[in-house]
């Protein structure tokens, strides 16, 4: 009978072992969505994380199957390859210098990884974030539909929580979409927020939405002034995870993606922001909201300096 037919699990590589990548693989496994390759350049990291995740099997009870390692051939049939390699901002270096540097990282991770995987969706994570993506898909030339970057699900539960935390109330009530690049010139849309379908902007003062539409510009730095060793994990594990799991269970749910762009939103060959249907093919479509002139002028301002820093990176690499 069709029960005795051993069904595979789904493969999920992630590619860097450090904070993003350790706490999502521990997401996957809570979720029971996939097996994980978790890799690193560092010897003995991967391996280390992997039997601690995979020492609290018993206790999750979970049946996902992790395992640490250096060499790409074990990512061999990933379904989705997801990309957090890189570093981190050092005292001394500038922007440029981190994006240099993560340029080199991200490509050959690409590289490696599609070697493995010709098959499989990849999502970026590594910042600066809409340059990586492109970075990415430029090296592995797949279809674009099968490469995205996360951010967008982050910035916009960034601003939920905030919304809800203001409001008082339940913040999975309140539905946000923050398109554009992620950083400075990211474009959280008031106009699109929701509490239970009802618009904030007949709950809340405009002042008290601008500032909280700021704070969500300043959300990866308010954390790592903080936390001063290192930016955010957790959120940006489980926003990654939330877009695994649209991908893996088909759910086309409308997510904010930084997808390839062919002329929506008046932009050509960039990655950029927008609210993307994830399902099992990637991208399965692009949304156009309705913007206004200024959200227009907004998000052309966003995709003119990842355009400018795409320019910077791969002359680079060249
Ligand atoms: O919204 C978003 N997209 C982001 C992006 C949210 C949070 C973090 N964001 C970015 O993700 C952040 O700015 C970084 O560029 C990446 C990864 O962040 P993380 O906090 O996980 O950084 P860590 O802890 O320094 O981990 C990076 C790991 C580390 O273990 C290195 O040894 C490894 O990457 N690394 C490599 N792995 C494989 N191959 C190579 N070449 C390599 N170089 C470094």
């Amino acid at each position: 009978s069709n029960l005795l037919i051993p069904c595979q699990s789904p493969l999920v590589s992630v590619i860097g072992a450090g904070n993003v990548g350790r706490s999502l693989a521990h997401r996957i496994a809570l979720k029971n969505l996939a097996d994980v390759v978790l890799l690193d350049i560092v010897e003995g990291l991967p391996q280390g994380v992997a039997l601690d995740l995979m020492e609290a099997q018993s206790i999750e009870s979970h049946d996902c199957q992790i395992i640490g390692t250096n060499d790409y051939a074990d990512t061999s049939g990933s379904n989705i390859v997801v990309i957090t390699a890189g570093l981190a901002r050092k005292p001394g270096m500038t922007r440029d210098d981190l994006m240099n540097v993560n340029a080199k990282i991200v490509v050959e991770a690409a590289q490696k990884a599609f070697i493995y995987s010709p098959d499989a969706i990849f999502i970026v994570i590594t910042n600066p974030l809409d340059v990586m993506t492109y970075l990415v898909w430029q090296t592995i030339k797949l279809p674009p539909a099968r490469v995205m970057g996360m951010a967008g699900v982050l910035d916009s539960s960034r601003l939920q929580t905030f919304i809800a935390m203001e409001l008082g109330v339940l913040a999975a009530d309140v539905h946000a979409m923050v398109l554009g690049g992620h950083g400075d010139l990211m474009l959280p849309l008031p106009r699109y927020c929701t509490v239970s379908g009802v618009p904030i902007t007949e709950l809340m003062e405009e002042a008290t939405i601008n500032r909280i539409v700021e704070r969500t510009r300043n959300g990866g730095a308010e954390i790592v002034k903080l936390l001063q060793t290192g930016g955010a994990y957790y959120a940006p594990a489980s926003s990654a995870c939330l877009m695994i799991e649209a991908i893996l269970r088909n759910q086309s749910r409308l997510l904010p993606t930084a997808a390839y762009l062919e002329g929506e939103y008046g932009l050509e060959d960039i990655f950029l922001g927008v609210p993307c249907r994830l399902g099992c093919r990637g991208v399965e479509s692009i949304l156009e909201v309705n913007l206004t002139e200024s959200e227009k002028k907004a998000l052309q301002i966003s995709a003119h300096s990842v355009r400018q820093n795409v320019q910077v990176a791969l002359s680079h690499l060249a």
